[in-house]
């Protein structure tokens, strides 16, 4: 207590002496006193302020930690996943505002993406068996790390219901291309990367045949599969290289989250997994769901993937093709020593290795402990060859008992854990609600902090690296039932900042997110970030060049060439040139259009009535849009951005002449 008091004491000081001494004349100061509403001036102490908005000192407290005052920046960065609305969401730490929502997987009109300008590629990549895929449920955002830590270079997510997972570079905080799976249905223990980003690992969630195929329900055990991913990332490309990449067949278990191991496990991936029974349902016929139908085992397994072997054995020539991929197939992952399952406690879920490299810590959502998997006794365990028995597909099964170093207590429904910079785990409790902190070296719970409500993932600053940061936990809920001002049955969930630098942790924050439901998020040290201010004249950002049809001032032109009319535009405070576009109906109108300008901040748009077009020209980026003006009439273009006093007046006519009647 004595603490808050000095802070409050201290503000009191401040804001009786000092609240305008930055103000130099008396004018200056009466205004800005009217401008504060006066409320400031009459209450004249932070206590009356308190006493008025009915706050306790920790509210104080919580606020001067988390305030940042206009002008200053944020410490930490988080990626958040978007969920359902496919995209990812970026926010600053401590303040926790809304900083950007990075267009991915949906169709994002301010940013220009996927409205008629070279995003619509990077879209179109993630069609699945020719089907346009205009969303995704997006759950792990993974940034890219170097000797296991976050180097700040790039961003991958996955999308759970489709199969696929998107590169997004943090040069620009755009997404440069996204991966379809051709071999399975869904994915969920992705996108995480190894310690070096060599690999981006994406696991599929629930089993179907290989190459999505048909096979009936009933060949269930025999045809459907699971599948590791290793997409291999190409730095210098910076992006993944499919024809790379291969894949580790997995017997038709629902395989879950996933994590690479780093350090002493590093070349090794574990994915925990659930339904081990292979139910499939059948409710209409009076079986029992899939939900009861795989919660009959003790246990399910834990997969143990010695990825590095995995990889030689490709290179050997040991995969078989599906769709143009590497499969390694059951028998091969059997028999080499690639594939090694471990008992997972009742309704396994969470998989995170621990800073270290030593250990996995696994959650029980029926269970009450976390279970913490001994690195070493594993791999001394498959040295030796000290098997318990086989699967009925010949992947051999460590004991469990003998793998582990330790169960900790710690109440019901366990989920995810990430770790702090003085040996602390912190695990989501989902039924329960709330964040249980335990100490790693021996596994005693410490302390548990309620959280509102139902708390999904959890994150840390730096918090699955190889260097967590501490400072701050973020608790990622699912629910908020009486947090925020009621905004109709579908609630905003919540985003609760957590101080966890003291001896007790502390909440300081809740953030309403009104997006998506997001699943996990990663949180950078801001300084890490070095984005571009503008791009460089002419860039092409999906190609990452100069862009062969950029267009410099002065050289603007409109080339006809028979019906094709190929249309090289500048865009510039407060025009463009040309500005008028005359055109025949039915001409196939290429238009190149790039910002000229090198200031920051200095963003046109472009639109064309009906076309359904909407660009972004962020200074110095270069777009390139084709359309049929296949309708006559007049359709004025304009510019969406208010970039200037005169941005109304940044606008042009594109006239769409009627075929003559008779005509071809
Ligand atoms: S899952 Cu969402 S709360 Cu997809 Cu990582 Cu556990
Ligand atoms: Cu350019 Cu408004």
């Amino acid at each position: 207590m004595r603490h808050y008091r000095w802070i409050i004491g201290v503000l009191g000081v401040a804001t009786a002496g000092a609240t305008f001494a930055a103000c130099t004349n008396q004018a200056e100061r009466a205004m800005h006193a009217q401008q504060a509403g006066g409320a400031l001036q009459a209450s004249s102490s932070i206590r009356e302020l308190m006493r008025q908005r009915g706050l306790r000192e920790a509210d104080v407290e919580a606020a001067l930690k988390t305030y940042v005052p206009s002008g200053k920046k944020d410490d930490y960065i988080i990626f958040a996943s978007g969920g359902q609305s496919g995209q990812v969401l970026v926010i600053g730490v401590p303040s926790m505002r809304l900083l950007k929502v990075i267009a991915v997987f949906a169709p994002e009109p301010w940013q220009g993406y996927a409205y008629g300008g070279e995003s619509d590629r990077v879209l179109a990549e993630g069609k699945q068996e020719g089907h346009s895929i205009t969303w995704a449920d997006v759950h792990h955002p993974n940034l890219s790390e170097s000797a296991g830590d976050y180097d700040g270079k790039y961003l991958f997510v996955n999308d759970n219901a489709n199969a696929r997972v998107a590169v997004i570079d943090l040069g620009d905080f755009a997404t440069k291309q996204i991966v379809a799976n051709p071999l399975v249905a869904s994915d969920h223990g992705g996108a995480f990367v190894d310690p070096n980003t060599r690999y981006v690992i994406e696991t599929s969630q629930y089993p179907s045949p290989l190459g999505r195929e048909y096979a009936p329900i009933s060949d269930y055990k025999t045809k459907y599969r699971g599948l590791a991913m290793f997409w291999r990332f190409d730095r210098e490309k910076g992006r993944i290289d499919p024809s790379q990449s291969f894949a580790v067949e997995l017997p038709p278990y629902t395989q879950d989250l996933a994590d690479a191991g780093k350090l002493v496990s590093d070349g090794w991936a574990f994915i925990n997994s659930f339904n081990t029974e292979m139910a499939v349902g059948g409710t209409l016929e009076g079986k029992p769901p899939i939900e009861s139908g795989a919660s009959q085992n003790e246990m399910d397994y834990l997969h143990v993937i010695n990825w590095k072997r995995a990889e030689e054995l490709v290179a050997a020539g040991r995969a078989q093709e599906v769709h143009g991929v590497r499969v390694l197939p059951l028998a091969v992952t059997a028999a080499e020593g690639v594939l090694t399952l471990i008992g997972e406690p009742k309704s396994p879920h969470g998989c995170d290795v621990t800073p270290d490299g030593t250990g996995v810590v696994v959650g029980g959502k029926l269970d009450t402990h976390a279970t913490v998997y001994d690195f070493a006794k594993i791999k001394a365990l498959i040295d030796g060859k000290r098997y318990e028995g086989k699967d009925e597909y010949g992947i051999p099964i460590l004991p469990f008992k003998d793998s582990i170093r330790g169960q900790v207590e710690i109440g019901l429904g366990p989920l995810h854990t990430v770790f702090d910079d003085r040996g602390n785990a912190y695990t989501s409790v989902f039924i329960e609600s709330k964040v249980a902190k335990w100490s790693l070296k021996d596994l005693k719970l410490l302390e548990k902090l309620p959280v509102h409500y139902n708390i999904g993932h959890i994150m840390a600053a730096e918090g699955d690296t190889v260097s967590p940061d501490g400072k701050y936990v973020v608790a990622m809920n699912k629910m908020s039932l009486d947090r925020f001002t009621s905004v109709g049955p579908l609630y905003p969930q919540n985003f609760q900042l957590i101080d966890v630098t003291g001896p007790k942790m502390r909440l300081l924050y809740d953030m309403p997110i009104g997006l998506g439901e997001p699943h996990y998020s990663q949180m950078i040290k801001a300084d890490k970030l070095h984005p571009l201010k503008v791009y460089p004249p002419g860039e092409n950002p999906y190609t990452g060049g100069h862009d062969p049809n950029a267009v410099e001032g002065g050289k603007e032109r409109i080339v006809r060439n028979g019906k094709v009319v190929d249309v090289y535009m500048s865009a510039v405070r407060s025009h463009f040139t040309p500005d008028r576009l005359e055109l025949e109906q039915g001409d196939t109108v290429h238009l190149h259009v790039t910002n000229l300008e090198q200031a920051e901040d200095q963003t046109h748009g472009f639109t064309i009535d009906m076309y359904n077009v909407n660009l972004s020209l962020e200074p110095g980026k270069h777009e390139n849009v084709t359309f049929t003006a296949d309708v006559p009439g007049v359709f004025p273009f304009y510019c969406t951005e208010f970039c200037s006093a005169l941005h109304l007046e940044m606008a042009g006519y594109m006239l769409v002449k009627p075929k003559a009647k008779g005509g071809s």
